[in-house]
């Protein structure tokens, strides 16, 4: 049934012009009948659907909401978001999945929700998360990997969130180390990685995206309002949440696959093509002190690279990054 459902939207979706009911119950080898019937469901979960004597059916609008079912109908994955979970209002989607994950729920559970009343950043800094207004999710992974190359997750996450957005808009994202992207120097994402793990081997991994979405001048909280925005704010168009949440889960997959498969050498180019600031000259403060150095790009293990003024190569795990006048510190 809800396959049945799935292949409709895809067909439905890839017309342009109208598509007859004879068509469709050829192609998903159902009744006229079961077409229609199918027609009302999608209208119960907010598509408009227009539907024109000897022409067919058309979808004029998806469903502005997002809902558990219209997510997982248009979306391409085997393992990622198969289980689902989506709910309007939560404190914070990560907490969901630890809790999901410690029932033994699979590698790929989705958690969704419309809007967070205690998101989290890094650190148990709060991370704004207004109603409908963006992407506020958490996925469950149970990847086979000692902890130590935890952090090349919230790297590849960051890729993926660049790469959609870079493909779905004229935007030019950029990865600010080691977990924000960034767009015209403004945080528009940000990924919150956390991880139970044994001594040699992680149990499993709670990956958090926020992306500011759909947020119009004003309604980002003025205390942040001079280094975040959203993309609406930068595209000048609203985005699809849904279609954006479909292809961040299906692109996700794909990335996340190859690095199992292939390691982390692409990763790590596809990072630096999009790294904010890098071959760049920044101020950077870590816990023992501040410096002006250059930054070159990322170390396999995660770390950031960058060459002080003395020409000293450092690694660095834990730092601020910081330049110029105004833009985000
Ligand atoms: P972070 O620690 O890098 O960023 C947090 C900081 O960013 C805050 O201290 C504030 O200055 C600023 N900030 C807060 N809200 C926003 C916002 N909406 N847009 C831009 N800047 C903001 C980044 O942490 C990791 C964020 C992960 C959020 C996801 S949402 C789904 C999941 N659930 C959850 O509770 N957290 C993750």
């Amino acid at each position: 049934m809800e396959s049945t459902r799935k292949q409709l939207i895809d067909l439905l979706k890839e017309q342009d012009s109208h598509i007859s009911g004879q068509q469709l119950s050829e192609a998903l080898d159902i009744s006229r009948t079961a077409v229609w019937k199918h027609m009302n469901e999608l209208k119960k979960d907010g598509y408009e659907i227009e539907a024109i004597q000897r022409k067919g059916y058309k979808i004029v609008s998806s469903p502005d909401k997002v809902s558990k079912n219209t997510l997982q109908w248009g979306l391409n994955t085997k393992w990622i978001g198969q289980h689902l979970y989506h709910y309007p209002q939560v404190e914070s989607t990560q907490d969901i999945v630890h809790q999901l994950a410690k029932e033994g729920k699979p590698h790929g559970t989705v958690v969704i929700a419309d809007e967070q009343v205690k998101g989290k950043g890094r650190m148990a800094r709060e991370w704004h998360s207004p109603e409908g207004k963006g992407v506020w999710m958490s996925i469950l992974l149970r990847p086979d990997l000692p902890p130590v190359q935890a952090p090349q997750l919230t790297l590849l996450t960051a890729t993926v969130l660049a790469n959609v957005m870079d493909k779905r808009s004229a935007l030019v994202p950029s990865i600010k180390w080691p977990n924000d992207i960034l767009v015209h120097h403004k945080k528009v994402a940000g990924i919150l990685t956390e991880m139970q793990a044994e001594q040699d081997r992680i149990q499993y991994v709670v990956l958090g995206i926020g992306i500011n979405v759909n947020q119009e001048d004003g309604e980002i909280p003025s205390m942040i309002a001079h280094k975040a925005s959203s993309l609406k704010m930068e595209s000048g168009e609203k985005w699809d949440i849904q279609e954006f949440v479909q292809s961040i889960l299906s692109t996700f997959e794909k990335t996340y696959d190859s690095f199992i498969e292939e390691g982390f050498q692409e990763i790590k180019q596809e990072w630096e093509r999009y790294g904010y600031k890098i071959g760049e000259k920044v101020t950077i403060s870590t816990m023992r002190r501040d410096f002006k150095a250059t930054l070159l790009g990322i170390e396999a293990d995660g770390a950031l690279l960058a060459k002080d003024e003395q020409g000293e190569m450092e690694k660095l795990y834990s730092a601020e990054i910081h330049w110029g006048e105004g833009g985000y510190h």
